[in-house]
């Protein structure tokens, strides 16, 4: 949907200092219109119609005209699907019922015997799935720190390597790893391992994986994507024919698809991706800062602040942030983030992340409590760690809630 733009916009675009977050462009537009032209129902509705069908009438026996049976295909998924591939500027998108569902769906694409590089903070669920459920099925995972020296992950592969499992920034330390780097040795070392990235936390709004050279892109469109807190949804997106086939196969074959009606609500989600991530990174970068100077915490993670070890590679590789934060109190113990915790009254206390209420948890007991214990710690998820979604209330409240929570969780304390 991109154009010329006219002298004179290009004159206000200049005069408002206005730059795009994202290269590639127009992904407001695509939004917006893409997948969703009236033309294409009868009516010419505005609004893409929600098609509850279950299955479509065939004019001779074994010959359907444009779907057969929804869990092959709807009117309502694939508009939702070609929105979201405009979205990533990937030739393909296949959505599942959830991003758990995704993965699931994807992993049929080894076989026993194979081998996967997985990096090491990943979601506690991707790494249940891996270390519980694939392991079973006599599939290996290996679990690296991709964040500190790419280079090193050529150590990790083997002949027997079929795919590589990148997430950045990572769930719930929000370390970054080079997509471009990683990708290039991967492929370089044997172009047919997949190189997938789970782009959950900074959306296909700020970051675009297949640009670099992944293979697939992966969301939980729960999150950011959906963005209401109300759908629970995955999508997968690819350039290459050959596993589009593959893939689009897996998806009929198990059938982990979503409702036509949660396709419509993410549709319709997805119109305010643009101005909802604008707003959570504004909000987020604000408290990260605030939180920094604050005298009750020990540590904030944040990627758009200097203080992040990689603020570099974030530079480079991601045009902005979501509204996840992590951080760490003085002291870092568990009572006292429990009493940070229970004393926020506009953040609730709940798993997931990405709506535009803002939420807060701790991943060590709740998300990634099923990651062993020493692998916790050895990453740094100790049970005091805080995991915060900033939503999109007024900042000044969210500032006002956290300073309170904070003098209640250090009062009555012998250190302070
Ligand atoms: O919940 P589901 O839609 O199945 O998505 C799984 C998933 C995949 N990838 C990442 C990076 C995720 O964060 C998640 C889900 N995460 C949470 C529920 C959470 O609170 O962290």
């Amino acid at each position: 949907m991109e154009g010329e733009l006219s002298a004179p916009l290009q004159k206000a675009d200049k005069d408002e200092e206005y730059q795009r977050e994202t290269p590639g462009t127009g992904i407001e537009t695509d939004a917006i219109h893409v997948g969703q032209e009236p033309e294409r129902w009868p009516g010419q509705a505005v609004v893409p119609p929600i098609s509850m069908a279950t299955t479509f009438k065939q004019l001779e026996p074994g010959k359907p005209v444009l779907y057969e049976y929804s869990r092959c295909g709807n009117p309502t998924r694939q508009c939702l699907e070609e929105c979201l591939a405009s979205l990533e500027k990937a030739k393909y998108a296949l959505t599942f019922s959830s991003g758990l569902g995704a993965t699931t769906t994807l992993m049929f694409m080894l076989k026993s015997g194979d081998h996967i590089v997985s990096i090491d903070d990943v979601y506690g669920g991707t790494g249940r799935l891996f270390r519980r459920c694939m392991a079973q099925m006599g599939v290996e995972s290996s679990f690296v720190d991709m964040s500190t020296d790419p280079s090193s992950i050529v150590k990790h592969l083997k002949p027997t390597t079929r795919l590589v499992w990148i997430e950045t920034p990572t769930n719930p330390l929000l370390k970054l790893a080079d997509i471009k780097e990683i990708t290039t040795l991967v492929h370089k070392y044997d172009p047919k391992i997949m190189v997938l990235v789970d782009n959950t936390f900074a959306t296909s709004f700020y970051q675009r994986p297949l640009e670099l050279g992944a293979d697939f892109v992966l969301h939980s469109l729960t999150k950011y994507m959906n963005g209401h807190s109300d759908v629970v949804m995955g999508c997968i997106m690819m350039n290459n024919e050959e596993y589009y086939k593959q893939l689009s196969f897996l998806q009929y074959a198990i059938g982990a698809v979503p409702s036509p009606f949660d396709c419509y609500l993410v549709n319709r989600g997805l119109k305010t991706l643009a101005v909802r991530m604008r707003q959570h990174m504004s909000s987020a970068l604000r408290i990260a800062k605030y939180l920094e100077k604050h005298k009750y915490i020990e540590r904030v993670i944040y990627p758009g602040l200097e203080s992040h070890p990689q603020y570099e590679l974030y530079k480079k590789q991601m045009s902005g942030f979501s509204g996840m934060i992590s951080l760490y109190l003085k002291g870092d113990e568990v009572e006292k983030s429990q009493r940070f915790l229970k004393h926020l009254k506009l953040f609730t206390t709940a798993e997931s992340l990405g709506g535009y209420e803002s939420l807060v948890e701790l991943p060590a007991i709740m998300t990634h409590a099923s990651v062993p214990e020493e692998h916790r710690r050895e990453l740094g998820i100790t049970d005091g760690l805080i995991r915060i979604s900033v939503g999109l209330e007024d900042v000044r409240d969210l500032l006002n809630d956290i300073e309170s929570a904070l003098q209640y969780a250090f009062s009555d304390t012998k250190n302070n």
